[in-house]
């Protein structure tokens, strides 16, 4: 007499991400943006220039300065000068936010602007896209000579250029006569970027395949990365 037994043997495979579980992740794009390494990662022209003063910084003991020569204390007449710094924000970047701290202290009035300091945004060819921001001696803190630090926190959105290879510029310009600075502090730029995610677009066999012991048969997945970083996959099967 014989018996059929029915054994059915189940495969579970399991598919993994390896970057998944991941936190929105924030990024600081800017390299030496508190200027202690002097303009190091900055590509500076004209009489923009940095200064070793932990009493003037707004942090650390450096910061970047315009409208006065490279003595740290002469105006700069019919000066010019910038400083700028390319950064790639990742594309599927929900906000890219540029930040830096400000001073600006003038012996210029504050109703007509002479001295100006402009914060720009280039493509990577050096074409200016954008002005973000302007200020002037229009905005200053207190007189040339002063000495108490009056940093002020600006923020402007990036985010208009997340996927692009960029330049972050500060470029300044002075009139002929009577000295405005323009401190510069603790630059930043901060981008967040959703954590990754993953779709399955199609899969084979569909149907039911009968395997051996002893046998093997390959199952082919394709999936889409419906995130903006990257993973990578690992596959397992256990029977
Ligand atoms: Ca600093």
């Amino acid at each position: 007499m014989t018996r059929t037994h029915l054994i059915t043997v189940v495969a579970i495979v399991t598919l993994s991400f390896a970057s998944f579980g991941q936190a929105w992740a924030q990024t600081e794009l800017i390299v030496n943006g508190g200027f202690e390494s002097g303009l190091s990662s900055w590509t500076a022209s004209g009489s923009f220039y940095y200064w070793n003063n932990p009493a003037r910084a707004h942090s650390g003991s450096q910061y970047a300065y315009f409208g006065v020569a490279s003595d740290g204390a002469t105006p700069l007449v019919n000066g010019s000068g910038s400083i700028y710094q390319s950064i790639s924000i990742p594309s599927g970047a929900t906000s890219a936010t540029l930040s830096f701290w400000l001073w600006v202290a003038s012996d210029e009035g504050t109703t007509v602007a002479y001295d100006y300091l402009y914060v720009e945004v280039l493509n990577s060819s050096g074409s200016l896209l954008a002005t973000l921001a302007t200020y002037s001696n229009r905005d200053k803190s207190g007189s040339f000579s002063s000495t108490t630090p009056a940093y002020q926190q600006k923020s402007l959105s990036l985010t208009a250029y997340a996927g692009q290879t960029i330049r972050i510029r500060f470029r300044g310009t002075t009139d002929y006569r009577t000295a405005t600075i323009f401190r510069l502090d603790d630059v930043s730029v901060s981008s967040t970027v959703p954590p990754p995610a993953a779709r399955i677009d199609s899969y084979s066999p569909s149907s039911p395949v009968e395997v051996t012991v002893g046998s093997s048969t390959t199952i082919s997945v394709t999936f889409t990365n419906t995130g903006n970083t990257a993973w990578s996959f690992i596959a397992g099967a256990t029977v």
